[in-house]
């Protein structure tokens, strides 16, 4: 009895927790949350030379200071025909229809993790050549943000 109790007490704490989150994100939605709204910068984009013009990872580094999680929810590029949203979890890796960039936190997309996957190469892209990205997101300012990434050689890495 006293376990069950117990018990009883620990899925109220969550679902309590829950309901508590759920009202602070509608409230950011619309602009009044206490962190104020999501504010990003995107910056160490680059896209490793493909080895076959089909497709291409692409990643960068989303920022957010504001007080609400932002969603990237969509990509365009003059590069691809479209671009889809991966995510890795282990050494899985599916399609998701959006990427979430936390609040004072980021969104760090990187070889072996979350990526962006553009496909139907619109041309083989060189080495050093620039790529615009034009990157959407929900529930941040800006609403979309445009960078230019260069291409790097098939096997870099960052460093750091
Ligand atoms: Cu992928």
């Amino acid at each position: 009895m006293r376990r069950r109790r117990a018990l009883l007490g620990a899925l109220g704490g969550v679902v309590a927790v829950a309901a508590a989150s759920g009202a602070a994100a509608g409230l950011a939605g619309h602009g009044s949350g206490s962190g104020g709204p999501a504010r990003l910068a995107v910056s160490g984009g680059y896209i490793p030379r493909p080895l076959l013009t089909d497709e291409a990872a692409a990643y960068v580094t989303v920022t957010n200071t504001g007080g609400t999680d932002a969603q990237l929810t969509s990509v365009t590029t003059p590069l691809a025909g479209h671009v889809t949203l991966h995510s890795t979890t282990g050494t899985t890796m599916r399609q998701v229809t959006s990427l979430t960039v936390p609040a004072g936190g980021r969104l760090t997309l990187g070889t072996g993790g979350d990526h962006l996957m553009l496909e139907t190469l619109t041309h083989m892209p060189s080495v050093g050549e620039r790529i615009t990205l034009r990157l959407h997101f929900t529930h941040a300012t800006p609403a979309t943000v445009t960078i230019t990434v260069p291409v790097r050689p098939t096997t870099y890495h960052p460093r750091g």
